[in-house]
């Protein structure tokens, strides 16, 4: 026996792929197994109770067992029958419990062994964190002793259960809280990392062949398993536990990433999302290492080597197989798999078509100004008009931007609406931290001429919607105001628009908050009013614009010509304060150009459907755009295409050569 073995607590709602963590766990020399304990999640505690004792009778864990949490610390339960079958383990036939339920509860057994042992402990919880979070409000004493929580838990980049939320982290979120807060180092195995943990049909006869009592009973679970994930379009069964204990005794076939992550307790479409600071705007520490990539190879490799350490091992069976819950039955698709598609048909516009840009004059709406002049002059669309917004400045300096720019680019022809003053319910707060406090990174621009217009922008916006007869695309390049408040002004406007672009909002992450994308954070309820409108919205979040990133060389390329957008771009870049080049460290994006590109070249661009949701009302998720691509449609459309990919070298291209034509 290998004397420094490390002690490790293994927590579960058992479910085949606790059962196949724990597989691991035992089969490994290295590990000490001190306590079962079971929770409530997959199944009920019943069920999960019953199945985690007789994994342990098969496996031959002799560790002290006690039942745990019946129900989450605050939330109401629900359980996963789904993905595990009726019994919570339905598939083969198992053996009968050998081991007492131990008289503690599974947090008062989990102190005593942590007391009891002379080496710290990891905690390997693989279902929801109720008995971890009772144990450290309980017995917060045992804490300095535990030194690592290994878990399968949440997704920083999607959900399962929900659009946003894992369905472990989504049954007891304030449990999660508990845990990811308490300061005890975390390694996070989320979705991220456990749908590419994928165990294929064609790897079960290489587990059967394995030969042993153990093996055959693992090759059952998974041909139960597999069936509702290859329905609703795995390429196998995701086989996500065992990764907890895997990415404590093999780091090294994952990435591990140090990130900052905060557990979204309200909201009302985030709860239970697993936030993660992907671009450190929280100014917070890392405390999860996430896991992100898994080597699938090794990790079959790794499950026949565990299965080869119960050859020999044969135990009694005298229970009878569980049915098989999906039998005959069509399995229920409740979610569709990530993908990228073509833009659909409904999210295009003519060619020709009119456009109305809606901006917070900044530095890349400038930008985005003068690719839509010269894309103009080449027919691809008419501007019909021009209005302004609060946001990356005051509302009065954007339209003051709008009208030296227009006149740089010698277009004081184009009309400019003055808009929103500031948004619907929260503080208007602007960016200047990244374009300067006149929003066009401190350069001044000569004065045009040209008046604002008179009219406010959500009466302008109307007016050229009607004129249009149902061919307007409206643009916003800025927070949404604008056009929600025309939407509530005008209940008919909706219905004469052909489609808005826009670009905020974000599927991954965030640049204001670890959540949130600036342009829907500084007025999530105007937003929510745009993607609730039933105007199809075209939306060219930070997981598309970031994408498209102008190198340093880029840049240059675009200011080096001697046509009026060329020097425009030089002006705003050279003479200002240098605001805007030191946030982005010389190598800018500039998020606005994307979707005035895309009204003209939709064929650059790559995304799917799906119904986006605004968080207005959450804790840590303000502003966050929620994609649901089908598993919980609340307005009964997929009303938006996200753009996630694009041709970076088609478009930069594109861009630098249009700059240089305007
Ligand atoms: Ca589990
Ligand atoms: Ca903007």
């Amino acid at each position: 026996m290998n004397m420094n073995r490390v002690p490790v607590i293994l927590d579960g709602d058992p479910g085949h792929d606790d059962a196949i963590a724990w597989v691991f766990a035992k089969a490994d020399p290295n590990l000490d197994i001190l306590a079962v304990t079971s929770v409530a999640g997959n199944q009920t505690i019943e069920k999960t109770t019953i199945n985690a004792r007789r994994i342990c009778a098969l496996l031959g864990i002799d560790a002290p067992f006690a039942r745990g949490a019946t129900r989450p610390l605050t939330a109401d339960p629900v359980t996963a029958g789904n993905w595990h079958g009726e019994s919570g383990l339905d598939g083969p036939a198992m053996p009968e419990p050998d081991q007492e339920i131990s008289p503690l509860s599974a947090p008062d057994l989990m102190a005593k062994v942590i007391e009891e042992s002379a080496e710290p402990v990891v905690i390997i919880p693989t279902g929801p964190l109720t008995n971890i979070a009772m144990l450290l409000l309980t017995h917060p004493e045992v804490k300095e002793k535990i030194r690592m929580i290994t878990l399968m838990g949440g997704g920083v980049t999607h959900g399962n259960w929900k659009p946003a939320a894992e369905f472990n982290i989504f049954e007891d979120p304030e449990a999660a809280k508990i845990v990811y807060d308490s300061g005890i180092p975390i390694r996070m195995c989320g979705l991220d990392v456990t749908e590419k943990a994928i165990i294929r049909p064609d790897d079960f006869p290489r587990i059967r062949a394995v030969g042993n009592q153990v093996a055959d009973i693992v090759a059952g679970w998974l041909e139960f398993f597999y069936q509702y994930p290859m329905a609703i379009g795995y390429d196998g069964a995701p086989v996500h536990d065992p990764c907890a204990v895997l990415a404590f005794t093999h780091p090294e076939i994952f990435t591990l990433t140090p990130y900052y992550v905060d557990i979204e307790l309200g909201g009302e479409y985030a709860r239970g999302a697993t936030v993660a600071d992907f671009r450190g705007t929280s100014g917070k520490e890392p405390n999860a290492l996430v896991a992100e990539t898994i080597d699938r190879d090794r990790y079959i490799d790794l499950l026949i080597e565990a299965l080869h350490a119960y050859d020999g091992r044969t135990v009694t069976i005298t229970g009878e197989p569980s049915p098989d819950a999906f039998a005959g039955k069509k399995i229920e698709k409740t979610r569709s798999l990530a993908g990228v598609h073509p833009i659909t048909a409904r999210f295009l516009a003519e060619a020709g078509e009119e456009i109305w840009i809606d901006t917070d004059t900044g530095v890349d709406d400038a930008a985005a100004l003068i690719t839509a002049a010269a894309l103009e002059k080449k027919g691809c669309f008419t501007i019909a008009g021009i209005s302004t917004v609060f946001g990356n400045a005051a509302a009065a300096q954007c339209a003051v931007n709008a009208r030296n720019v227009l006149s740089q680019l010698g277009r004081e022809d184009i009309p400019v609406y003055h808009g929103a003053e500031r948004p619907m319910l929260v503080p208007a707060r602007p960016a200047a931290y990244v374009h300067g406090e006149n929003g066009l990174n401190g350069a001044v621009l000569p004065q045009s001429k040209a008046p604002v217009q008179e009219k406010p922008a959500w009466d302008a916006i109307y007016e050229a919607a009607k004129k249009a007869k149902g061919s307007l695309t409206l643009i916003l390049l800025g927070p949404q105001t604008n056009a929600a408040l025309a939407f509530r002004k005008y209940p008919d406007l909706p219905g004469m628009l052909k489609r808005i672009v826009i670009m905020g909002g974000a599927d991954i992450g965030g640049n204001r908050t670890p959540a949130a994308e600036f342009n829907i954070w500084a007025d999530p309820d105007s937003a929510q009013a745009v993607f609730k409108s039933g105007v199809p919205v075209v939306m060219c979040g930070l997981d598309v614009t970031e994408k498209l990133r102008f190198t340093k060389e880029d840049l240059e390329k675009a200011m080096s010509g001697e046509s009026k957008g060329s020097r425009l771009l030089r002006t705003i870049m050279e003479t200002g304060d240098d605001t805007f080049l030191r946030f982005y460290e010389g190598t800018p994006v500039l998020h606005d150009v994307t979707p005035i590109l895309l009204a003209a070249m939709p064929e650059l661009f790559a995304g799917e459907e799906a119904g986006v949701f605004v968080e207005t009302r959450s804790g840590i998720c303000n502003g966050k755009t929620v994609s649901d691509r089908d598993t919980d449609v609340k307005f009964g459309v997929k009303n938006t295409f996200v753009v996630l990919d694009a041709d970076r070298e088609t478009f930069v291209e594109t861009v630098c050569g249009l700059v240089r034509e305007a």
